[in-house]
């Protein structure tokens, strides 16, 4: 039998139970801003102080963050299987890295992270970041929090495209699947022969591409599904 690749996928759901704010639940953080005015790079040229105020209270937040079970979980299933499991996050907190994870593919960036938009120079954020701060690098008054807004292109594009095309199993956990290029991953999944598995609190809106799916929260679904891989 060949060697597995497991490709993860992983989303705000995952770390709801560590109590950060997901985007689309009730009452989630696009119910109570508008993606327009913090998550494109529009809204960030129109007023950089508000974008600002948004990241560093997210910042905050996910710096007092704790890993939950299901983290701890991924990270014990990486751990156990060597190289052979891949954990591709939509998410800018750190709590795979947290819960012991290596190598953890941030495809919307990190909140710990800044980026000067002018030179592109990356460097560990402070906790709070303001459009006056100088790039190290070069100077330039153009910081910005380094995350992947709408309209921007997602990190790591090539490498997650190759993984999914080698992956024998892949697995979408707390995503609700309306976001691109991240909501087309099962499809070319299961186009490369991988069985595809979606763990969730509900149905996300690609359910019926997944050939099988468990339903609850984060901590209860990951840890079972993880205890029972490893149980063969
Ligand atoms: C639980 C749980 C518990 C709750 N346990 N589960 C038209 C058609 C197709 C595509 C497009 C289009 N128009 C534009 C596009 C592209 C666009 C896009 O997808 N738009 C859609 C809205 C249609 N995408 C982009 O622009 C992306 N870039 C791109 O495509 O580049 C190519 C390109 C570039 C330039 C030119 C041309 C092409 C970039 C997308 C960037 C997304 N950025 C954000 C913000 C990141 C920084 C930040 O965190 O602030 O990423 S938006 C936000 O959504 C964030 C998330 O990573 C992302 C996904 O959200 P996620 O994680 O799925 O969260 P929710 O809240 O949606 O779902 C939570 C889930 O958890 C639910 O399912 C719950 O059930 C579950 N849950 N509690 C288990 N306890």
């Amino acid at each position: 039998m060949p060697d597995p690749t497991i490709v993860i996928l992983t989303g705000a759901g995952i770390s709801a139970e560590s109590g950060l704010g997901t985007f689309r639940d009730e009452g989630g953080l696009w119910a109570r801003h508008r993606i327009e005015d913090v998550a494109t790079p529009e809204g960030f040229g129109r007023d950089p102080d508000l974008v600002h105020r948004f990241y560093n209270a997210r910042r905050a937040q996910a710096a007092t963050a704790r890993p939950n079970a299901a983290h701890r979980a991924l990270a014990r299933l990486q751990a156990a299987l060597p190289g052979a499991v891949h954990i591709v996050t939509q998410n800018v907190d750190g709590l795979h890295e947290a819960a012991g994870a290596r190598e953890v593919l941030h495809m919307h960036g990190r909140l710990d992270r800044a980026l000067c938009g002018a030179c592109a120079h990356r460097w560990p954020a402070p906790a709070e970041m303001h459009r006056s701060d100088p790039c190290p690098a070069c100077g330039a008054a153009a910081t910005r929090p380094d995350v992947v807004w709408f309209g921007e292109m997602p990190h790591g594009m090539e490498r997650i495209w190759g993984l999914l095309e080698s992956a024998s199993l892949f697995v979408a956990i707390g995503t609700s699947g309306e976001v691109y290029p991240a909501a087309a991953f099962v499809e070319e999944a299961r186009a490369s022969g991988a069985d595809t598995l979606e763990l969730n609190l509900e149905p996300s809106s690609r359910i019926s591409e997944f050939a099988r799916a468990r339903f609850g929260p984060a901590t209860e679904v990951v840890p079972a599904w993880v205890e029972e891989l490893l149980a063969g």
